[in-house]
């Protein structure tokens, strides 16, 4: 018998809104139906999303700031027992402190923690893949270090730090990995790179695409690796069009300069 259809889809990722602007995320590993909550700031209604017959095995959190983690310790009673992921001993119900390259399993899926400091000094954001044969591309929690279109404020770190995050660590992972952020910010992200880079068409369509969503009450994840580097401009440091209008010659400098014009930038 010839196998043709083999294909399993094994990881699958919901997103579930959150507070003003925030959003959760349930990963679900179909195969072994054991699903796990990334950011539960409001543990009920995560909990409420979860799809019957699928176990809950554990919680990742990207950072320890109260509109991610702040729902920890209420989630970690409903759910006794399971293992809290994250980077930040100020992380609430942490069980298990995580380092850049860390490996755990959510079922058959693997994934790997990627240190990424600078919004916080701890900011993990997770990469996930399943079997190679299963037809699902890989998937990235950036928390509020990567956002579509923009990337989180530097509240503990130096342009240096995004700059080796966004730059090095993320974008070296597979152009078509799916990424899912912390917060829907994408309409004034993208606004923001419209106004820096006015000829980037692949910007121009993405900001009417995701306002067109927003109008409908959608959102705009997941984005790609490779759509952050043709719209994001702080994966576009290296371009000649943002050393140009920022005045600077080396990526860091780069970085820090388009960051101090997104603190300013007012829609
Ligand atoms: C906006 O709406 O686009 N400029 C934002 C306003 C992440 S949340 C809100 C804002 O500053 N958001 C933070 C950010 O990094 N935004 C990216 C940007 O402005 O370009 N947070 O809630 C923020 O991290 C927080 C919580 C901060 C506790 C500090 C502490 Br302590
Ligand atoms: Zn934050």
């Amino acid at each position: 018998m010839i196998k043709k259809f083999v294909r399993s889809m094994s990881m699958r990722v919901n997103f579930v809104p959150a507070l003003q602007d925030n959003l959760m995320y349930l990963l679900y590993d179909q195969s072994t139906k054991q699903v796990a909550a990334i950011d539960p700031v409001e543990p009920e209604k995560l909990a409420q999303s979860i799809e019957p017959g699928y176990k809950l095995v554990s919680a990742l959190t990207t950072h320890h700031h109260w509109d991610h983690s702040g729902g920890n310790e209420k989630f970690s009673q409903m759910f006794p027992g399971i293992p809290f992921y994250g980077g930040d001993d100020r992380i609430p119900a942490l069980s298990h402190k995580v380092k850049h390259d860390d490996v755990l399993n959510v079922g058959n899926l693997t994934v790997r923690c990627l240190f990424t400091p600078c919004h916080t000094t701890g900011h993990i954001c997770y990469f996930v893949t399943s079997d190679s044969s299963s037809g699902s591309p890989p998937a990235v929690f950036t928390g509020d270090t990567l956002f579509i279109g923009g990337c989180g404020r530097f509240f503990e770190g130096t342009p240096q730090q995004m700059q080796r995050a966004l730059n090095e660590v993320l974008a070296g992972l597979p152009d078509d990995t799916l990424v899912y952020c912390g917060h829907e910010y994408s309409i004034q992200n993208l606004s923001f790179g419209k106004s820096v880079e006015p000829n980037n068409q692949h910007i121009l369509d993405k900001l009417q695409w995701a306002k067109q969503m927003r109008a409908e009450n959608k959102y705009t994840v997941p984005s790609t690796i490779a759509d952050e580097k043709l719209t994001n401009p702080f994966m576009r440091v290296m371009q000649p069009e943002l050393r140009s209008v920022t005045g600077t010659t080396n990526d860091v400098d780069c970085m820090k300069v388009v960051r101090g014009m997104k603190d300013k930038f007012k829609m």
